[in-house]
C-alpha cells in the first residue's frame, strides 16, 4: 500500500488540518508525533528505505527502541499538510538503544523531525508504559484562550484541574486525573521534556505556560476529543472570569457523585 494512501498517515494529516483550521497552528507552530503499531508496520514496510545514518534523539527513551513514529518535521506549517505531506512529515524508527532515530519516509530535501522530537519521544515513552502500551498519539499546539490562560491563572496543576473540570460537566470525566502544568522553559531542550514527562505519567494534559500545551491518547479521535474539550473548557472559563467571576458552580460532592455512573476516579488531591 502506498505510505499516504493508509488510514493512519490520512488520519494523522486530517488531525493537523483540523488543528490549523481551530487556529492552533500559527506559522510552524506545532507538532504531532504516532506511535505506529505492528499491523501498520507491516502495511507499509516494504516502502520504507533503510539508508539513513542514525542522528541523535537529544535524550534517552530505552522503551520504544526499534519502534516506528509518522511525526511532523520541524519548520512544516500544518497548513501545508495535506498538499506536501512529504516535506511536513515522515516515518522514523528509533535504534536499540533508544538514543538515536532514522528517517525511513518523508521528510524530504533534508527535512528533520519536530524541534520538540525530545518531548514527543519521552512522553510517548511515559504513556506507554503508564497505559500498558495502549496510548500512541502526543499532540502539540498552540490555543490562544489556554495561552492566554497561563498569564492570568496560577500555574498549580490543582487550580487549571479544578477550574476546567468546572466549566463542563463532561470535563472531569474526560480528563479525571487532571491537568499537569509547566513553568516557562526553553521550547526543544531536553529539560522541557523530562518535565513534560513527569507530568504525563499522571496526566494527559500538560500545560507550557505562555507557550501552548501538550495532550495524550489512545487514538486520533480521542486525542481530539481530549484537546477539543480543554480548550473549549478554557473558552467558557474566559467568559466567566470576563462576566464577573464563578457566582456559582459544580461542587466537590457533585465531582464525587459523577465517580459511580461514570465508572471514574476524579483525583481526590484536587476535590477539597
Ligand atoms: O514550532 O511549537 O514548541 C514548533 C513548536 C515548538
Ligand atoms: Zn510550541
Amino acid at each position: 500500500m502506498e505510505i499516504l494512501e493508509t488510514p493512519f498517515v490520512k488520519r494523522f494529516i486530517s488531525f493537523c488540518l483540523e488543528g490549523y483550521q481551530r487556529g492552533w497552528h500559527e506559522r510552524n507552530g506545532g507538532n504531532f508525533s504516532y506511535r505506529m503499531n505492528d499491523e501498520e508496520v507491516a502495511m507499509v514496510k516494504d516502502k520504507l528505505v533503510y539508508n539513513e545514518d542514525w542522528k541523535e534523539i537529544g535524550t534517552e527513551v530505552p522503551t520504544l527502541a526499534e519502534e516506528y513514529f509518522l511525526v511532523k518535521c520541524t519548520g512544516a506549517y500544518m497548513m501545508n499538510m495535506g498538499s506536501d505531506p512529504k516535506h511536513c512529515l515522515g516515518i522514523i524508527q528509533v535504534d536499540k538503544t533508544g538514543t538515536k532515530y532514522r528517517i525511513l519516509f518523508g521528510m524530504e530535501d533534508g527535512r528533520r523531525p519536530t524541534s520538540e522530537l525530545p518531548a514527543h519521544l519521552m512522553n510517548l515513552a511515559v504513556v506507554k508504559e503508564r497505559t500498558n502500551g495502549k496510548y500512541r498519539v502526543v499532540y502539540h499546539c498552540h490555543p490562544a484562550t489556554i495561552i492566554a490562560l497561563t498569564f492570568v491563572l496560577p500555574l498549580d496543576a490543582k487550580t487549571w484541574s479544578h477550574y476546567f473540570w468546572e466549566m463542563m460537566t463532561e470535563c472531569p470525566i474526560i480528563f479525571p486525573a487532571g491537568i499537569g502544568v509547566v513553568p516557562w522553559m526553553v521550547p526543544g531542550q531536553k529539560e522541557i521534556a523530562v518535565a513534560t514527562s513527569e507530568l504525563m505519567k499522571k496526566y494527559d494534559v500538560a500545560i507550557w505556560a505562555h507557550h501552548g500545551i501538550f495532550v495524550t491518547g489512545e487514538d486520533f479521535d480521542s486525542t481530539w476529543g481530549l484537546i477539543d474539550c480543554v480548550e473549549k473548557s478554557a473558552q467558557i472559563l474566559v467568559k466567566v472570569l470576563a462576566m464577573g467571576g464563578i457566582k456559582q458552580t459544580i461542587t466537590n460532592d457533585n465531582f464525587r457523585e459523577l465517580e459511580k455512573p461514570f465508572g471514574i476516579k476524579i483525583n481526590p488531591e484536587f476535590l477539597d
